[in-house]
């Protein structure tokens, strides 16, 4: 960020607390995991275990507001083209928009069209679920298979895994979307032609990946049941009706939606009828309910009290000032172990920029940071090794439902006591005095001890965020999804970038096209020793 005032005040900030360690925090202020957590709806967010006082957390606000950001929310939520490289309006929240007020696009109203596919979808969703739409040889279609690749397959894949518990009892989806024969191949051997619902799901409908899987399932379905049989097995989710049209789906079997709705923000959208059919409709809208909920808290919250602007800022202070360009997120939910992979997306694909709005190149500061993670506690096992003792701390978010979906002997219990303790573990640390003192206890001689003690202790000072869910609901997992999506929009705002483009993205599907012709000996081209060989 340029040095303006607000971020000259956080660089002073920066310099008088730096040496600050949250441990003497809490001890100086028994009040301050209370004052420091909200709560939204079933939702406990304690952002209490970062580095910050009152102090940096004001500057934080200033820096907030030196960019507009209540003006920038407005701008978003009510349709202007924020999408400036791709001169787009950005409204995922249009589609979970349950309030009855308009949204407008150039002067017109989206609602009507959105309620439209909403209605097409859960009626399309019933009659797959309770049998009135059938495959060709009157089979009820209970193997729903999702042909899509990025923001057309991440988000459904994450959300049904999510939502497992919620799936009617004869249904089971499955994901097609890596080009690779195997991703196709593994799939078709598991699913029966007669019982399968084949769904391509391309916002352009012109992904190679997606429309070589679609037309390989397409062929495997026709020497199965013959060309008539794509009408009652294939529906397409798209913004391209002619592209469908072409490819040999009904224009009645797609459901669409606009180009105002980003790749990697469509699950709410038609990108979501897996789901629906999955989990039932009333479900889904509870989903996007949970999102809608999300929604209103970040238009309508002070700064202070608002979830995803805190989430935003604590990412930015460490990514700006304690220049650490990591963060990783770790739900202990095992329904959520996708959840991460779906974040990477999210967060990367829209903050991963080095263009500014005002069409600067960035030299001075930095963008979007890279985002790991996996499922507790199976991660504590792997790589929380680096998150302990690495030689630079990595913020994490731990996510972690109060109540399981599976009650089953202690092991709630026992996952809910690893989380608390490696918050607590990764903010607290071991100094070398007190991992002596634990070796001597445990009856080291004293040159074992010099030996183990540093290897033993811990530096501490690591902060996290805990998201605590009363139960992880289609709900709370919608709520979930939308705080994210709002903190990455508030990161782009504040480092005045388009979150919204992927240019990144489009060089790999213009690269792939170029060489293909050559491999197959019908062209030539010019490359690096390297490629060409
Ligand atoms: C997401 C990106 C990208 C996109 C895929 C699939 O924001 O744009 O991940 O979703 O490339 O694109 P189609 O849906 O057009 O096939």
């Amino acid at each position: 960020m340029a040095v303006s005032n607000a971020v000259a005040a956080l660089l002073n900030e920066y310099q008088r607390f730096a040496e600050t360690e949250m441990k003497n925090l809490f001890a100086q202020d028994p009040a301050r995991a209370e004052k420091y957590t909200l709560s939204l709806e079933g939702l406990t967010f304690d952002y209490s275990k970062n580095r910050f006082d009152e102090g940096v957390l004001q500057a934080l606000f200033n820096l907030a507001r030196e960019h507009h950001l209540a003006e920038r929310i407005e701008d978003m939520f009510s349709g202007k083209k924020i999408n400036v490289t791709e001169n787009r309006a950005v409204l995922h929240t249009a589609l979970r928009n349950f309030s009855g007020q308009p949204v407008l696009v150039d002067g017109e109203d989206v609602m009507p069209e959105i309620i439209r596919v909403r209605n097409k979808m859960k009626e399309f969703s019933a009659a797959v679920r309770n049998g009135l739409f059938r495959g060709a040889t009157g089979k009820k279609l209970t193997q729903i298979v999702n042909i899509g690749i990025g923001g057309s397959d991440l988000g459904p894949y994450m959300v049904t895994a999510a939502l497992k518990k919620y799936w009617a009892e004869d249904i089971s989806c499955h994901f097609i979307s890596n080009i690779d024969g195997t991703a196709c191949a593994e799939v078709l051997s598991r699913i029966n032609p007669e019982e399968t619902l084949f769904i391509v799901a391309s916002k352009t409908f012109t992904t190679i990946e997606t429309l070589t899987n679609a037309r390989t399932c397409r062929e495997w379905l026709i020497n199965a049941l013959g060309e008539k049989a794509v009408a009652n097995h294939f529906v397409a989710l798209s913004t391209n009706a002619k592209a469908v049209v072409e490819f040999g789906i009904d224009a009645n079997n797609m459901f669409e939606f606009w180009d105002f709705v980003g790749g990697r923000y469509s699950l709410w959208s038609a990108i979501g009828l897996s789901i629906a059919i999955a989990v039932g409709y009333d479900n889904f809208e509870a989903l996007l309910k949970g999102a809608e909920a999300a929604d209103r808290h970040f238009r309508t919250a002070p700064l202070e009290k608002n979830i995803p602007v805190l989430m935003a800022l604590l990412g930015i202070w460490y990514n700006d000032f304690y220049n650490i360009h990591r963060y990783a997120v770790i739900p202990y939910d095992q329904y959520l172990k996708f959840l991460p992979s779906y974040l990477q997306q999210l967060d990367m694909e829209s903050n991963g920029k080095s263009v500014r709005l005002d069409n600067r190149k960035i030299t001075d500061y930095a963008t979007g940071p890279a985002l790991f993670g996996g499922a507790g506690t199976d991660v504590q096992h792997s790589f929380f090794q680096l998150l302990h003792q690495g030689t630079e701390p990595v913020p994490v978010d731990f996510i972690i439902p109060a109540v399981s979906h599976n009650e089953c002997g202690k092991h709630h219990q026992i996952l809910l006591a690893n989380v608390l303790a490696q918050a607590e573990a990764l903010m607290k640390g071991k100094t070398p005095d007190e991992a002596a003192a634990e070796l001597r206890a445990a009856g080291k001689d004293e040159a074992t001890v010099e030996k183990l003690k540093l290897n033993k202790s811990f530096d501490g000072n690591r902060p996290s965020n805990m998201f605590l869910f009363d139960k992880m609901t289609p709900f709370a997992l919608g709520m979930l999804i939308a705080l994210y999506e709002h903190k990455v929009f508030t990161q782009g705002v504040i480092w005045e970038i388009d979150s919204f483009d992927q240019w990144g993205v489009e060089l790999g599907k213009q690269l792939a096209l170029k060489i293909l012709p050559e491999l197959e000996g019908q062209a030539n081209g010019e490359h690096d020793g390297s490629t060409g060989a």
